[in-house]
């Protein structure tokens, strides 16, 4: 029908990916209980074993990755990506390879077999994250974003250390993730360091990312890898900021994917006050989706192991929305370019069934129009999709007017549905 933009092809199975456009990313671990940001440890220095107390009062008796997984599901998400391990080093399930773990924790258990389990309950893709740094482990060594580098102590006791030993341990801890939990769709590394005046970086060759890509793909060949493990894979993946078009590599559109955070926080922060309103996450989510990607929107559970309330709300009222306008992102991509978005507005298509659609950022008053001859030659029928109502049209030269009510719809966005010849 029409010359879309594609992405370019990737190693991994990302067709599932593009379609569904929507996951959640979760941010858990010890730092849930400081409830002052996963950094934590780096931004106030702390010494291992003051640290030590998330790790001794970590025990999440609310835990529910059912809850989890139906608010998820319920909000129109179709994947997740939940921290492994995250910089601290505390592991979430029971690996054999560190006693840093919550089966070690009073929780006393392995949480992430049964999430999942939930997840997968709800018919939504598995993706680990998984920290490449670890500000715990006995061999990693120094850099610009370790939390205690500018500690003496530490200093001394790192000194010798083989980061190669700990690269062992990272390899190891990816293949038993890869080999215990059945399929994992994605493997979100995170990240690499670049050098500093101080210390050295840790890159593709500290992580030998050559080889441990082949080593993954061996184990889970449909899986989708990202860019952190500093060597391009099936995924880029722009963070806290909305693209201004299709994401390119040497030119060419590739598979993006924006991870976004509701608050300031990855993880749990009880005092920030930077939450987004849902008419900013349902904009951000079109958005991105007017431009081809994929959108990552973040939740970091409590230290009880819930869902905190701003949390919820934002999952519920993204849900709201999405419950009558999911048509509009699954299966939807970037419009032709023979399609120019009105004023205020963002088009998604689906090549598919070769509609178009017209997000409305801001409703009108008393006109709705769009120019270009090609809308006026292949328009055949429109309506709101919130309600299937109709939305009556005409023709006047190379413009479509649209007959909208004076009164915008009740719904976040109203999106016109347009059929095309
Ligand atoms: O340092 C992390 C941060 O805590 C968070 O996990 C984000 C999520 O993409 N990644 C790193 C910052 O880029």
């Amino acid at each position: 029908m029409y010359n879309i933009t594609q992405a370019q092809p990737t190693p991994g199975n990302t067709k599932w990916f593009q379609n569904d456009r929507f996951g959640l990313f979760i941010h858990w671990g010890t730092y849930a209980l400081a409830a002052r940001h996963e950094w934590v440890k780096n931004i106030e220095a702390i010494p291992d074993d003051i640290y030590d107390k998330y790790f001794k009062h970590f025990d999440p008796d609310l835990y529910n990755p059912d809850l989890w997984a139906k608010a998820a599901s319920d909000a129109g998400m179709k994947y997740f990506v939940i921290t492994t391990k995250h910089h601290e080093g505390f592991c979430l399930w029971n690996t054999d390879l560190t006693d840093y773990k919550a089966t070690n924790t009073p929780y006393g258990k392995d949480v992430l077999t049964p999430m999942v389990n939930a997840f997968r309950e709800q018919n939504m893709k598995v993706g680990f994250y998984h920290s490449l740094l670890d500000w715990h482990h006995p061999e990693y060594t120094l850099d610009e974003c370790h939390a205690l580098k500018n500690n003496p102590e530490y200093q001394e006791k790192a000194k010798n250390r083989d980061l190669n030993k700990y690269v062992d341990y990272l390899w190891g801890q990816t293949q038993e993730l890869l080999t215990r939990f059945g399929k994992i769709d994605i493997l979100w590394y995170d990240f690499s360091i670049g050098k500093s005046d101080r210390f050295a970086g840790k890159g593709k060759n500290e992580w030998r990312s050559e080889e441990l890509i082949k080593f993954i793909r061996g184990l889970q060949p449909e899986i989708i890898i990202n860019d952190r493990l500093e060597i391009d894979q099936d995924v880029k993946t722009p963070e806290q900021y909305q693209p201004r078009e299709w994401v390119k590599v040497d030119g060419k559109p590739v598979v993006w994917e924006a991870c976004q955070t509701f608050s300031g926080s990855w993880g749990y922060h009880r005092d920030e006050q930077t939450w987004k309103s849902v008419d900013m996450l349902v904009q951000m989510l079109i958005d991105t989706v007017s431009k081809g990607g994929n959108l990552l929107l973040n939740v970091g559970p409590t230290g009880r192991g819930e869902f905190d309330e701003r949390a919820l709300n934002c999952l519920s009222g993204m849900g709201k929305w999405m419950k009558n306008h999911g048509r509009s992102i699954y299966g939807c991509t970037q419009a032709p370019d023979v399609f120019k978005a009105p004023q205020d507005c963002r088009l998604t298509y689906n090549p598919d069934k070769n509609r178009l659609y017209i997000h409305m950022f801001s409703y009108p008053f008393g006109g709705f129009f769009m120019d270009g001859k090609e809308i006026c030659d292949r328009i055949e029928y429109a309506q709101f999709l919130n309600d299937a109502s109709e939305i009556r049209y005409s023709i006047n030269g190379e413009t479509v007017s649209f007959n909208i009510p004076v009164i915008k719809p009740n719904v976040t966005v109203p999106v016109i549905e347009v059929y095309l010849k």
